[in-house]
């Protein structure tokens, strides 16, 4: 990443994260005008001096507008993107549900989930050099969500919000990571939904095709 002046919204990222696809999905879907950087994650380009002055987490993604402002953490762009945009429920309590998904996400489903995928796919950990804590936290979020939509076609409300495309991200590679998502039916319907929603492609398990 060199330094460069920057004229509108721009999204730092690697295509290889479901983290950093949140936002680009995010501003694609609203048509929001913007710059995205690719920043190699593999290749330490979070920890170059001028991305940690960006962002001293030293994560992506991050957004950053031409006056100065920066904000990382995919599920807060994702909000400051969306907001006052049909992916927020106007309804208050249906907003808190939202919320309720994205905290969840970060807490109880991407540590497990994400992680995995990158020892798995990444990493080429064998199976054996994983924890096992991972497959079986993954499996029981994704548990959680096939409940949820054996009862609703979104995760919340009647359409799409930022809960589903928090949750999507992860879960559409979960293969990657040895998930095997044919177990989980309404998940998998709810992955094709969402990703005709957004318009992107579908991470096919059988075939394998990754992002
Ligand atoms: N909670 C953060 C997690 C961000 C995160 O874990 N980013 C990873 C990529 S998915 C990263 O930048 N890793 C590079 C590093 O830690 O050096 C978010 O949702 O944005």
């Amino acid at each position: 990443m060199s330094e460069r002046e920057i004229t509108k919204l721009t999204l730092y990222g690697d295509s290889i994260s479901g983290n950093c696809q949140k936002p680009r999905w995010t501003a694609d879907y609203l048509d929001i005008d913007h710059d995205w950087v690719e920043v190699d994650i593999l290749n330490g380009g979070t920890q170059t001096e001028e991305f940690l002055a960006l962002n001293p987490v030293g994560q992506v993604p991050l957004a950053r507008w031409p006056d100065g402002r920066a904000l990382p953490q995919s599920n807060a762009i994702m909000l400051y993107l969306a907001e006052g945009s049909d992916l927020i429920p106007e309804d208050d309590f249906q907003r808190a549900q939202m919320n309720s998904w994205l905290f969840w996400e970060q807490y109880s489903h991407e540590p497990y989930i994400a992680v995995r995928r990158f020892k798995k796919h990444y990493l080429n950990l064998p199976d054996d050099q994983i924890d096992p804590d991972l497959m079986a936290k993954g499996r029981r979020a994704l548990g959680v969500m096939e409940m949820q939509l054996t009862w609703t076609d979104w995760l919340v409300g009647s359409q799409l919000s930022c809960a589903d495309i928090a949750l999507v991200a992860y879960t559409r590679i979960a293969h990657e990571g040895g998930f095997d998502i044919s177990e989980f039916p309404n998940v998998e319907r709810w992955v094709s939904r969402v990703e005709g929603a957004l318009s992107i492609g579908h991470a096919n398990p059988k075939e394998g095709i990754t992002l």
